[in-house]
């Protein structure tokens, strides 16, 4: 009993610091930002952040009364730097959001410093369909590998593709990807031949492409992460695969603006489906894209930017509607149903499932003023992450 009491002392000490702690910040809104920034997803980490510092520049830092400070740290895209980060933030600089995650382990390794904490995390990149289920204090403004698949499953049979090979990353958007993309293939009456896994860190695509090409189908699906689809087309190319008749198919993710121009006119014709490009033909995008191209010695965004982008309007507009006095409770209420135009077209924060609802493109390499872009030429409404209904 004795002891009992002395430990109870000791936490309300310890709570009576954390309050007076927590007032002499009062005047700041702390945004710990965590993501690749070296290594393999290091292109991820670069869009994200430069997106995250456009919003700031043009919507100003002082919001509901605070100065909004950004706070970047680099995880190498491990996920245990990913948590040690997030931890760090949440105790000794008192962040009041965590956001970025470039890849699912990480985010899935973050989830429960944010539940323990109550602090909102933003998923501005990560796309595995089950993210959100890891905590309820997550909020995702990328995508779901489920919602761009089963766009691609409805389109490819009706186009001609009857037969297809899967090619996914082996973990977990990969997987989401494959389960999506096979399920309503087969169900639209399709034929899948083989399902292969290349591994997620320094993949050889080479030997899986050989078999590919033995298989003969109509279509290669591919799933890789953002960053890795340069390779892939080259060794497609190199193979000869498409002029064996071997159509490349996939989610954006392998065509992804960040590289795409570089690609070379072997990528012309290729259709995937996403939910953004950088040619998406609306005035919010072209002064999107200006903005940042200005701003980052002519990158172009990708679909990672506007994640960034996006999830920085989320935490804006939340500390707005909250009027700068609510704590993480309130901040998250407040992410919850947001609706607005991104520049990937019109999308929401569903209040129930806290992920993003948007519209899925099918789109075609083209060539517009001389350079490689995905354009735009179908539009699938106000999709759900259809990985939720499971
Ligand atoms: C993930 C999904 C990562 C899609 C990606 O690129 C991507 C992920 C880094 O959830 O890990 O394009």
């Amino acid at each position: 009993m004795h002891k009992y009491l002395l430990l109870r002392a000791a936490l309300v000490a310890a709570m009576g610091l954390a309050v007076t702690h927590s007032n002499a910040q009062d005047n700041k809104f702390k945004i710990g930002l965590i993501l690749p920034m070296t290594g393999q997803q290091a292109s991820t980490g670069r869009q994200v952040e430069a997106a995250a510092r456009l919003y700031m520049a043009q919507n100003g830092d002082t919001i509901g009364g605070k100065k909004v400070e950004l706070i970047v740290k680099d995880d190498t895209s491990i996920p245990d730097v990913t948590k040690r980060l997030a931890q760090e933030l949440v105790v000794n600089e008192k962040v009041n959001v965590l956001a970025g995650f470039g890849i699912t382990p990480s985010a899935l390794a973050t989830a429960p410093i944010a539940t323990q904490s109550k602090t909102p995390l933003v998923v501005m990149a990560a796309a595995t369909s089950s993210i959100t289920q890891a905590s309820p204090y997550i909020v995702r403004t990328s995508f779901t590998l489920p919602q761009a698949a089963v766009s691609m499953a409805d389109w490819a049979p009706k186009n001609g593709i009857k037969k297809v090979v899967t090619l996914v990353s082996d973990y977990g958007p990969g997987l989401d990807a494959e389960k999506f993309f096979v399920e309503r293939f087969l169900f639209n009456g399709g034929q899948v031949s083989e399902s292969l896994r290349v591994p997620m860190r320094n993949p050889d695509f080479a030997p899986f492409l050989q078999k590919v090409r033995d298989l003969k189908p109509d279509a290669l699906f591919v799933f890789v992460p953002s960053g890795a689809g340069a390779a892939v087309m080259k060794q497609f190319l190199e193979r000869g695969m498409d002029k064996a008749g071997i159509k490349l198919i996939g989610t954006g993710d392998v065509t992804d603006d960040d590289q795409l121009n570089d690609m070379g006119d072997g990528a012309l014709g290729v259709v995937t489906s996403h939910h953004y490009s950088a040619a998406h033909p609306s005035a919010l995008n072209k002064k999107f894209v200006d903005a940042f191209q200005k701003a980052n010695k002519g990158l172009r965004p990708n679909f990672m930017a506007v994640g960034g982008y996006d999830g920085m309007r989320v935490i804006y507009e939340a500390l707005k509607a909250t009027k700068g006095q609510g704590g993480g409770d309130a901040l998250l209420a407040a992410m919850k149903g947001q609706i607005f135009e991104s520049p990937r077209g019109p999308m929401f924060i569903d209040a129930q499932t806290r992920d993003v609802v948007q519209n899925i493109y099918l789109r075609k390499v083209q060539k517009q003023d001389g350079q490689l872009y995905n354009v735009e030429f179908d539009t699938i409404k106000d999709v759900k992450d259809p990985g939720k209904n499971k």
